[in-house]
């Protein structure tokens, strides 16, 4: 099929869907400028992403993890949301039942005005203390203490996502599996889809009947169970199948 097809059949079934979720991964940020860890011009400063994002180098060296996020955070600050963000922010108001799921901790969702969003990785403008657990939010870019303290205790403060070899939040996974598992429509975006337990979702949607549609500039190990594939830029795809989209209300 066309490329074209591909994008009116997209349309379609839109047309008709009540039930959508999302899963997006770092492509979706690409283009406003954030990089993704494993593409070309992948997350890469020295160290790899996968050796700094663990609880294991944060123990050896939270200083070396805390100049690494705030770099991260020192890119992310001034970023905008891109076509496709804007797009799903607009989905959401037209869908019935619309339910957005990020591996990413950017927050470039919230920032598109977007608001059921489950992050499954954390946000990186969250701080958790490796004492009392509490999470707060901070937006200094860049901070100003590295490693920073927790006020009330004084002990080490931690970025609040998650690291290899760490669980998801037990509530927010059950609930993502549970809005896949339901969904009639789901879109999987700018996720190389290799990272567990979030690679299993579209699995679990395609298990229960519903066509999962995949949009990336690359095949991944999911391409072969998805019901359409768009090979290409999601800002570029998104506001096309958004303009081909045929909703009787
Ligand atoms: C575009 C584009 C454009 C570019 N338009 N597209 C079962 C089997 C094997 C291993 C495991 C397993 N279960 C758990 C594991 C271990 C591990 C894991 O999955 N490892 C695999 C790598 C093998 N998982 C975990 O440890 C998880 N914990 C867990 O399951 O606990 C229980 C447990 C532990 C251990 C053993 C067994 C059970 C936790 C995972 C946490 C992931 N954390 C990170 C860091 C977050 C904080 C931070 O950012 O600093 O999350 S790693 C990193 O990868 C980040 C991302 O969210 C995640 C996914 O990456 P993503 O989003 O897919 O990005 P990329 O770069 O990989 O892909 C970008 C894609 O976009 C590419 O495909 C491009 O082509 C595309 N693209 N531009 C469209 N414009």
């Amino acid at each position: 099929m066309s490329e074209n097809a591909d994008i009116s059949a997209v349309g379609e079934l839109l047309g008709e869907a009540n039930r959508v979720v999302i899963l997006t991964g770092a492509g979706i940020s690409a283009e406003s400028g954030i990089p993704t860890f494993r593409g070309e011009d992948g997350l890469w400063r020295k160290y790899r992403a996968e050796e700094l994002a663990t609880p294991s180098a944060f123990h050896q060296d939270p200083k070396l993890v805390w100049e690494w996020y705030d770099w991260r955070r020192g890119i992310i600050a001034p970023v905008e949301p891109n076509p496709g963000h804007k797009v799903l922010a607009r989905w959401e108001e037209i869908f019935p039942e619309f339910a957005l799921i990020t591996q990413n901790i950017d927050g470039l969702h919230q920032k598109s005005g977007l608001k059921n969003i489950l992050e499954l990785h954390g946000n990186i403008w969250k701080m958790r203390c490796t004492e009392e657990g509490t999470v707060t939010e901070n937006l200094d870019s860049p901070l100003k203490e590295i490693p920073p303290l927790c006020p009330s205790c004084k002990a080490l403060l931690r970025p609040h996502v998650v690291w290899y070899g760490e669980s998801l939040s037990s509530t927010i996974l059950q609930r993502a599996f549970l809005l896949s598992s339901q969904c009639e429509v789901m879109f999987v975006i700018g996720t190389s889809a290799v990272v567990q337990p979030a690679a299993s979702l579209p699995l679990s949607a395609t298990e229960t009947g519903a066509k999962v549609v995949e949009i990336n500039l690359n095949p991944t190990p999911l391409t072969p169970y998805v019901d359409i594939s768009l090979m290409g830029k999601s800002g570029e795809i998104l506001p096309l199948i958004d303009k081909n989209m045929k909703r009787k209300s």
